[in-house]
């Protein structure tokens, strides 16, 4: 089933308006920093200063014993352990608070409780923390090379896991006529939602219930991360989520705050809050994307890339978080790097390394913002190599989409898609000759004018297959929906997933409206709220409209034949002649509305035949698709730049994206998300840095060194939509939300290489600052 069937003006493929931009835009959302309980207290926490050292004694202000609390008071704790099934991945404890040792700058070791936040961060100031330094591990490389000292004591070596793949690596390479090497490097950076992390805790006595709100993605994860924590049945726990302000993958973890204070208000029965500040993020929330690559592509004369080998080092920092654990980077590392391109010789090494640094999260596009990183600077170097156009050799490499549904070299089922039709239309959009014809003629203001292109799939909704083999604890499966028609004639769907900018209290309401026609102001989206909805792990990898569209797809259907048969009985015909259409239940003489059916249901029973459906008017359901391997959607982005030598500045000119997500749900949101995405990947390919001194302390803890992309950044991208419906999930609906992401460095770089081109040298680190660009120009001078 496609768009078609959504044929109304509000179903799937309808632009509406987001139903929540009413409340965010009046500035009437809530969030848990709106939030006031009487008796509410606030936490602070005390961070250590250091990136590596030994506890020698904490010691508390005297008189504050009961105010300001340590490992040690935290008694009756579960650990909380990330582990794995990948074969040789070390598991790591995140302690709620350090107690032996400290392993990066920003480890909470301990906290203190206040009526206000001042107060708490006063007394922490008077604790005497006694730290005895030890040598801090600060590059990956090295650490990996010299396990003298280590970060996890117990293990032999700095190594969460090292992952390996070699599918006819020699064989394929040996018939190759060109061999290309590069090294390209990530840089290591934060997430930066709006709203930083937040927690609210406090014991419900009338339901004898822990009751968290959490600014999170993952609601019912938390639920079962606090039970297991605090050794609670989970009937013992409810999380909410209200609004959120952004998550990006920050908020799918139960991190070590989140510990404190649900332990504090189970201990405590009463309220108890922490929210992030801005510093805390930077210092000590948790890092992304700092890849290393050192890759050799085989090629033909053409360009045809034969075999590819990659040794890739990510740098994992301290901790392993819980439940996604630090294996997810790597394992998308070495499954994702062939990128959409149809080759059979690969072999990838992924060391994923300890180091005393914050420790790794995913983070929108996880590692395939970097494997696209690289694959696309390989691509534009094979053409290089072979003297063709980058745009030619990418869509000669490309997987045609008469080879659909085609598996890679990484047993990736790629399930559908014209990946090359989307290359050639930005490349058509950006008005590719037009640039090389400008380029030919140069600028009268002596800058250098590039154009780059990137391609990338990325898969979504992917199942149980797929992360059973990343070896998480807590693996997808079904999605739940419950769709339940009130008295009244309005709709409630209930998802277990979340809604934290992705606009999905509108566009599952859409779903809903394709199948069931109800006014989408009459469909109130419930989400986030483990009390209120079916289970779910929640809103990550662009999972939540095939999976809970998908269900909330399936459950209006279940509940339209007993609608017919009621609407039958009040028209008084036989329920063969009735059918539903568009909010009304039509027979052979009238019709009657969902109004009238629920009132009948609700109001007057008494007049209900005895053999009416006992599930009533509500139904919940659990989804999942055909194939759960994954839909993947994918994009080609193309730039225009203009670098100015003598001062590293790039331009962007022009930026182009055509993307396919299968059916679109609305394509407005969409765009959005596209906008959104591109522009964070846009921070990480020019703006976006977290570096580390020799210390191991970070540089960047404010917004004056953590430079984002501003809206005098961003420039006015143009995005087209192609619209090819996955065959396995229901709508042909692929997810997209992180894909936005995972492309604009890679364009970006590709871009200002071609610029440079006539000056011998290339940039291959992100993010291209002035003084990286100027740095490599300097080096081709020389
Ligand atoms: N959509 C659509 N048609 C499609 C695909 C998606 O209309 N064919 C719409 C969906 O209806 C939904 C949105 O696009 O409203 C994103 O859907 P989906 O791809 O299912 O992604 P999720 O809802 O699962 O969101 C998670 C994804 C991830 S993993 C990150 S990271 C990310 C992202 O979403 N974080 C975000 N986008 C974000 N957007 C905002 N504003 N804030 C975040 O934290
Ligand atoms: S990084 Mo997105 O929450 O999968």
């Amino acid at each position: 089933m496609t768009a078609a069937a959504g044929a109304s003006k509000q179903g799937i493929g309808a632009r509406v308006q987001r139903k929540e931009d009413a409340r965010f835009l009046h500035g009437r959302g809530n969030y848990v920093t709106d939030m006031l309980l009487p008796g509410q207290r606030e936490v602070a926490f005390l961070r250590s200063p250091i990136a590596h050292g030994r506890i020698v004694g904490i010691k508390k202000p005297a008189g504050l014993e009961n105010a300001v609390f340590t490992r040690a008071d935290l008694t009756g704790l579960n650990p909380i352990i990330a582990q794995s099934t990948i074969p040789g991945y070390k598991a790591s404890e995140h302690p709620p608070l350090a107690s032996a040792k400290v392993t990066y700058v920003g480890e909470p070791v301990a906290f203190a409780i206040a009526a206000t936040r001042a107060e708490a961060e006063d007394m922490l100031e008077a604790v005497d923390l006694e730290l005895e330094d030890l040598p801090p591990l600060v590059d990956a490389h090295a650490a990996r090379a010299d396990p003298s000292v280590r970060v996890h004591e117990a293990w032999p070596d700095n190594l969460f896991v090292t992952l390996g793949v070699d599918s006819e690596y020699e064989v394929r390479a040996r018939g190759a006529d060109i061999v290309v090497e590069r090294e390209v490097t990530l840089s290591r950076q934060c997430m930066v939602p709006l709203e930083g992390k937040a927690i609210l805790a406090y014991w419900d006595e009338r339901y004898d219930q822990l009751m968290v709100y959490a600014s999170t993605q993952v609601p019912h994860i938390l639920r079962v991360g606090f039970a297991q924590v605090l050794g609670l049945g989970e009937e013992h726990v409810r999380v909410i989520s209200p609004d959120v302000g952004g998550g990006f993958g920050y908020k799918v973890i139960v991190g070590p705050e989140d510990v404190c204070v649900t332990w504090l208000a189970r201990k405590f029965h009463r309220p108890f809050r922490w929210i992030e500040d801005r510093r805390e993020h930077l210092v000590a929330g948790a890092n992304a994307r700092q890849h290393h690559y050192r890759l050799k592509a085989h090629a033909d004369k053409t360009g045809r890339l034969l075999a590819l080998d990659a040794e890739v080092t990510i740098d994992g920092g301290a901790h392993s978080v819980w439940p996604f654990t630090i294996g997810l980077e790597p394992g998308q590392a070495v499954g994702n790097l062939p990128g959409p391109y149809d080759f059979r010789g690969y072999r990838c090494k992924v060391h994923c390394v300890a180091t005393n640094k914050p420790g790794f999260m995913p983070y929108r596009g996880v590692a395939r913002t970097g494997v696209c990183f690289a694959m696309e600077q390989m691509i534009d170097a094979i053409a290089r190599a072979v003297g063709r156009e980058p745009w030619q050799v990418r869509h000669d490499n490309l997987v045609p989409a008469e080879a659909m549904p085609y598996d890679n070299v990484t047993k990736k089922h790629f399930d559908s898609g014209d990946y090359r039709k989307s290359l050639l239309m930005v490349r058509d959009k950006i008005g590719f000759e037009a640039v090389r014809a400008r380029q030919a003629q140069g600028e009268s203001d002596g800058r250098l004018i590039g154009i780059g292109f990137a391609t990338y799939c990325e898969q979504s909704a992917h199942g149980s297959s797929v992360f059973s083999t990343w070896g998480l604890p807590l693996i997808p499966g079904y999605d739940q929906a419950t769709v339940r028609l009130v008295s009244g004639g309005g709709l409630e769907v209930r998802v277990g997933v979340h809604s934290h900018g992705q606009g999905m209290e509108t566009t599952m309401a859409q779903i809903a409206n394709s199948v069931l026609g109800v006014d989408i102001a009459r469909i109130q989206v419930v989400h986030g709220d483990t009390g209120l909805t079916p289970f779910s792990t929640g809103t990550y990898a662009s999972r939540s409209i095939v999976m809970s569209g998908g269900a909330v797809g399936q459950a209006c259907e279940i509940l339209i034949p007993r609608f017919v048969a009621i609407g039958a009985h009040l028209m008084q015909c036989a329920t063969s002649t009735a059918r539903y259409e568009n909010g009304k239940v039509v027979g052979p003489q009238r019709s009657v509305t969902l109004e009238e059916i629920a009132a009948a249901w609700y109001h007057r029973p008494d007049r209900l035949p005895p053999d009416v459906d006992r599930g009533g008017l509500e139904t919940t359901i659990a989804y999942k698709p055909e194939r759960d391997t994954g839909a993947f959607s994918y994009a080609s982005h193309a730039a225009v730049v203009a670098v100015d030598t003598q001062l590293g500045h790039v331009e962007i000119l022009d930026y182009v994206i055509a993307e396919d997500c299968g059916t679109l749900v609305n394509p407005m949101v969409v765009d959005g998300q596209m906008l959104g995405g591109a522009t964070q990947g846009l921070g990480t390919a020019m703006y976006e840095e977290s570096p580390y001194d020799a210390n191991g302390q970070p540089l960047a803890s404010t917004f004056a060194d953590y430079l984002l992309p501003g809206p005098t950044e961003v420039p006015a991208m143009r995005i087209f939509h192609m619209e090819t419906p996955s065959p396995y999930t229901k709508f042909g609906i692929k997810g997209m939300g992180e894909g936005g992401a995972i492309a604009p460095p890679a364009t970006l770089f590709n871009a200002v290489n071609d610029a440079l081109r006539p000056l011998g040298v290339e940039v291959t680190e992100t993010p291209l600052t002035p003084r990286r660009l100027l740095a490599a120009l300097e080096r081709a001078q020389r």
